[in-house]
């Protein structure tokens, strides 16, 4: 029995977005006529760091705009990385719920993720390839999830990978 941990630091989840234009010459059969962009959103850990066994589902909610804003993903049914794939006009702000297994007693987690359809670009030029290449747009960044205190259960979970 360990109880020397005050605290552990999870590996860094990664999340983010990647947003491509999409090309009017290879249109999906059912995009809506003011689609522009397909994106994904996802969390995951980082390299072999696994972020799920201590996850229990994760919740993205989008923009109102959407038909079932609210969407979760459950890594006992789906696989990580915890992803919403979409089509859409604009840029919002996603917010991401994580819900922890209920050896961890912490509240959810919720992390904020602006969606960046649009590069920023400062030179014209450099602007005008990036949209004429359909070049996808990235903003992904880490953050770390720490636990105060973790019961023993919960550091058993996450110590044993
Ligand atoms: C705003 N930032 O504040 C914008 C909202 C919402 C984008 C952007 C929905 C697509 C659909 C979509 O792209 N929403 O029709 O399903 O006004």
């Amino acid at each position: 029995i360990n109880h020397s941990a005050q605290k552990y630091q999870s590996g860094p989840p990664f999340y983010g977005s990647i947003a491509t234009p999409v090309n009017p010459d290879k249109k999906p059969p059912n995009l809506p006529p003011d689609h522009t962009h397909q994106w994904t959103v996802s969390v995951r850990g980082v390299g072999e760091n696994d972020i799920s066994h201590f996850i229990k589902k994760v919740q993205f909610k989008l923009h109102d705009t959407y038909a079932n804003p609210l969407r979760t993903y459950t890594p006992v049914i789906e696989s990580p990385p915890f992803e919403v794939s979409e089509t859409g006009w604009g840029e919002f702000e996603i917010q991401i719920k994580i819900f922890f297994v209920p050896e961890c007693t912490e509240k959810a987690q919720t992390l904020f993720h602006f969606l960046k359809l649009h590069p920023y670009i400062g030179d014209k030029a450099e602007l005008e390839l990036s949209r004429t290449q359909r070049r996808p747009v990235q903003a992904f960044i880490y953050d770390e999830i720490i636990f105060n205190e973790p019961t023993e259960a919960m550091y058993d979970l996450l110590t044993s990978r």
